[in-house]
């Protein structure tokens, strides 16, 4: 593998080889587990809370609760260590506390337990590349206060992210809001370490130019990763204001030219709106890039167009890059450069959940403005892709 990221694969083989030894497992850690280990438990009671979800266990999400817990910790780590567990809400209430994304802990790059972090959720608060309605630098402060509702357990899949995988926050990439040049190679820097200590990156920014960055340290260096962009806008223009290079607008034209980011395996979804000419769709076309129009997202539906989107990719590695203006801005009003005619809230938590089993290096949500955005809804809209990004991040892959 050429970037090491392949925890699924990790957890297939671990946990089939000791599919025997579940049932036994399962046991003994319900009953000699105390359950303030547990984040959100099941009813009280001494049955309900040790043996009740061994006699659940092949109905609910309990099983896969266990199966991943014991095939993700390595041997040398305690099965009640609870370092890298959110708080519970049932322990210390949502709206309090120091916000971290989705009430994990703290882990800078030089944390002693940096090494040991599978996911890093990391805030990339900067907009300097915005051509238009400025604010999305204040998008990580608003999705980490609003992440603090996020729950341990997802609604329908019953995954429990936080226990496939070690997850911590790993801060904000800083950027120098009045240099982007400086800022992009700040950035570049700051990937390349969460690469090299084999964290995968789950980025909340920021505007589009953010992502730039993060092809340049996930792509280099062996083959490119693909990417799978949920989107109104292609941003493969060629430059802005007369020459350019570096807007929201241009990202993964500048990351396909520098050899970051494998055409022939993206594939952009939900392009819709107004444009200046059709200078990027050229681009794109000549490129080999997949380009799906919202009116055939409309059409065919989110089934048939993952199901090609998942074809393009293969297993190789892949990025997901999810700019809020992919939905309508009836559900996402707050981001820079919206564009009506979208998919409802529903409709996109469903399409980034048809990523499962995809080899995902790193994902990211932009575009979320807080200033346009004043009742909060297209935070609360970002975070909860966030958490079904890291839903389908923590998930074994297949194939
Ligand atoms: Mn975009």
């Amino acid at each position: 593998m050429a970037f090491g990221y392949r925890p699924g694969t990790k957890l297939n083989s671990v946990t089939l080889s000791c599919w025997k030894c579940i049932l036994n497992v399962s046991l003994l850690w319900a009953l000699a587990v105390p359950e303030d280990t547990a984040t959100e438990g099941p009813p009280a009671g001494f049955l309900g809370e040790r043996l009740g979800p061994v006699l659940l266990w092949p109905t609910t999400g309990w099983g896969l609760r266990w199966r991943t817990r014991h095939s993700a910790h390595d041997p040398d780590t305690p099965m009640d260590d609870t370092f890298f567990r959110p708080v519970s809400g049932l322990t210390l209430p949502r709206f309090a506390g120091v916000p971290s994304f989705m009430r994990l802990p703290h882990v800078p790059l030089d944390h002693p337990r940096i090494g040991e972090v599978e996911v890093g959720l990391i805030g990339a608060p900067w907009d300097a590349g915005t051509t238009n309605r400025p604010g999305a630098r204040h998008g990580p402060r608003q999705l980490r206060d609003l992440s603090t509702m996020i729950r341990s357990q997802h609604g329908q899949t019953r995954h429990r992210p936080f226990e496939a995988a070690r997850c911590a926050d790993l801060g904000d990439v800083g950027p120098n809001p009045a240099d982007i040049l400086d800022t992009l190679d700040r950035f570049a820097r700051f990937y390349r370490s969460v690469r090299g200590h084999g964290i995968r990156p789950l980025t909340a920014g920021g505007d589009h130019l953010c992502t730039l960055p993060i092809l340049r340290a996930l792509g280099d260096g062996g083959r490119p990763p693909g990417m799978i962009q949920f989107d109104s806008h292609s941003d493969l223009y060629r430059s802005y204001f007369g020459g350019s290079q570096y807007t929201h607008g241009t990202p993964f034209r500048r990351a396909i030219e520098e050899g970051v980011l494998d055409p022939r395996r993206t594939v952009q979804i939900g392009l819709r709106g107004t444009a200046y000419d059709a200078e990027d769709r050229d681009f794109g076309r000549s490129h080999g890039v997949t380009m799906i129009d919202m009116e055939a997202l409309a059409e065919r539906g989110g089934a048939d167009v993952m199901a090609e989107a998942r074809t393009v990719i293969g297993t190789d590695p892949v990025y997901v890059s999810f700019d809020i203006d992919f939905v309508d801005p009836a559900f996402a009003p707050g981001t820079g450069t919206p564009e009506v005619g979208g998919p409802t809230s529903a409709e996109a938590l469903r399409l980034v959940r048809r990523l499962a089993g995809l080899n995902i290096i790193g994902a990211d949500v932009v575009e979320v403005s807080p200033p346009f955005d004043p009742a909060g809804t297209t935070a609360w809209l970002g975070v909860s892709v966030l958490f079904e990004l890291l839903c389908v991040m923590t998930m074994p892959v297949s194939g």
